[in-house]
């Protein structure tokens, strides 16, 4: 579709703070995300999409605040009532955010693409830009820990993130197509920058980067594509991506981030509180305060994003 100007691939709640940032300083439609389905699972004989989900809530208005994923405002008679039958509550699921549930689910067993779902969900939410799922395949990631093979949401959630991480591997990945508005934003000719979101590299991003199709797209971009960093100091900014990183034995600092993606990025945003260590990447470094607690945090990491990959553009030249 032509019109992107902006491509932005994402995960979690860090990923969709940054995303809200694009959509509110972007012209409509003209900000596409490409978002993580690795810790989508069947769940109360639901499909559950986490990360599309916190994406379409936030850039909706209707993201729980302090939580980043669920609904605000929500109620909770479902859980309720699902606890004195003694079934598994392990996994909070708001009245609200079921009916998301239990839509999507009887649309999959219609036979509807995921990517033709989230783009329902995201028109009934009154979202302009284009969400996407990384796949309508099935991706699965897998957590291997030290007390074995764990499902994503098993050790997120249920774990509560305790076991050792040993490795991560996204089953399905390899044979996974990316949806066709995905492969279209790619090739819109209006595409300005494409920009990885400080999401959690090893959960949130790796699993897109597993998608032969994407990687590829990444590689044979013509814009300049930007890291945002996802760590300050030695500690992630949310979740658990300090405790992944030691446990691979990866030293928890913002250079490991841009390693990470080294050959993929053509340009780094490293947060402010970092700045004596601008001059170890091998890649170009713009300098901000990338922590996003406000609209108006997230407004202005994006206009260094883009003010970024313009900046590089010309220097590409
Ligand atoms: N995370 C939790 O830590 N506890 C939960 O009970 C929980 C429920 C939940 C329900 C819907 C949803 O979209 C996300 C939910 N999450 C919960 C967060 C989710 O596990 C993570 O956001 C992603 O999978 C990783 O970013």
């Amino acid at each position: 579709m032509s019109g992107v100007r902006v491509l932005a691939l994402s995960g979690g709640v860090g990923g969709a703070k940054l995303l809200r940032g694009l959509y509110r300083i972007l012209p409509a439609d003209s900000l596409a995300a490409i978002v993580n389905t690795g810790d989508d699972f069947e769940h109360l004989g639901l499909h559950i999409s986490p990360d599309i989900d916190t994406t379409l809530y936030t850039l909706g208005g209707l993201a729980h605040p302090e939580q980043g994923w669920g609904r605000r405002d929500e109620t909770w008679s479902f859980m309720r009532t699902l606890k004195e039958l003694g079934g598994e509550t392990w996994f909070a699921l708001g009245d609200g955010d079921l009916a998301l549930h239990v839509e999507r689910t009887r649309r999959l067993e219609l036979g509807q693409k995921l990517s033709a779902i989230v783009e329902v969900f995201a028109r009934s939410f009154g979202i302009r830009a284009q969400i996407v799922p990384m796949s309508d395949d099935r991706v699965a990631t897998r957590v291997a820990t030290d007390e074995g093979e764990l499902s994503f949401q098993d050790y997120f959630v249920r774990r509560h993130c305790e076991p050792a991480v040993r490795g991560l591997r996204f089953e399905g990945a390899g044979e996974a197509r990316l949806p066709k508005c995905a492969r279209e934003a790619f090739a819109s000719p209006d595409l300005e920058a494409i920009v990885i979101a400080p999401s959690n590299p090893w959960l949130s991003i790796d699993p897109l980067l597993a998608i032969p199709e994407l990687r590829d797209a990444l590689h044979s971009a013509k814009c300049p594509v930007i890291a945002v960093t996802p760590i300050i100091g030695d500690r992630a900014v949310k979740g658990p991506t300090a405790k992944i990183m030691a446990e691979l034995g990866i030293t928890t600092s913002a250079l490991s981030i841009a390693e990470h993606y080294s050959g993929l990025i053509d340009g780094f945003i490293l947060d402010a509180r970092d700045r004596e260590l601008v001059d170890r990447f091998d890649v170009p470094i713009e300098i901000t305060d990338t922590l996003m607690n406000t609209p108006e945090d997230g407004d202005r990491v994006a206009h260094a994003v883009v003010d970024f990959a313009n900046q590089l553009a010309k220097a590409q030249l």
